[in-house]
């Protein structure tokens, strides 16, 4: 049996941009995913970096901070069975190229770092990214 789980996902502002998030949202929910939290932010520098602390040493961080505060994002807890790993397979590879067809990034994505969404890869970075941006009694499960 199929664990029920919580995974953070976020609408990145090349999707918000291009009014993409209703056709994300319909990937997640036709898929089997339930979005049970869901708001609308424009993340500062300060936060943008810290969300994504893993990859400071990345030579990619910088323009990454910088795409991610470049327009509204939209934060989102997606609840269902192996939520985690569902929606991976839901978002596609994160080089578009890469990607598999139907996949989010396959069909939105407009480069490598403009790839749409972001995803938790695992429970535990779930679980510390949901309680990034969410309080417990903003997620109605
Ligand atoms: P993921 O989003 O598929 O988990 P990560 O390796 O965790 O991929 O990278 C986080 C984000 O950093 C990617 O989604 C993408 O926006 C950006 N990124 C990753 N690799 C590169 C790269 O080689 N060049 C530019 N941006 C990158
Ligand atoms: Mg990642």
């Amino acid at each position: 049996m199929a664990a029920k789980e919580r995974t953070l996902s976020i609408i990145k502002p090349d999707a918000t941009r291009r009014n993409l998030t209703g056709k994300i949202n319909a990937k997640f929910e036709d898929q089997g995913l339930r979005i049970i939290a869901q708001k609308r932010l424009h993340l500062t520098e300060d936060e943008a970096g810290k969300f994504y602390d893993v990859h400071r040493e990345r030579p990619f961080f910088k323009d990454l901070v910088s795409f991610m505060i470049s327009g509204p994002v939209v934060v989102q807890v997606l609840e269902g069975a192996d939520a985690v790993a569902a929606n991976r397979k839901i978002m596609g590879a994160t080089n578009p190229a890469n990607a598999e067809a139907g996949t989010i990034r396959k069909e939105f994505a407009e480069s490598i770092e403009a790839n749409s969404v972001h995803g938790s890869d695992s429970l535990d970075n779930a679980k510390r990214e949901i309680s990034f941006f969410f309080a417990e009694t903003e997620i109605v499960g």
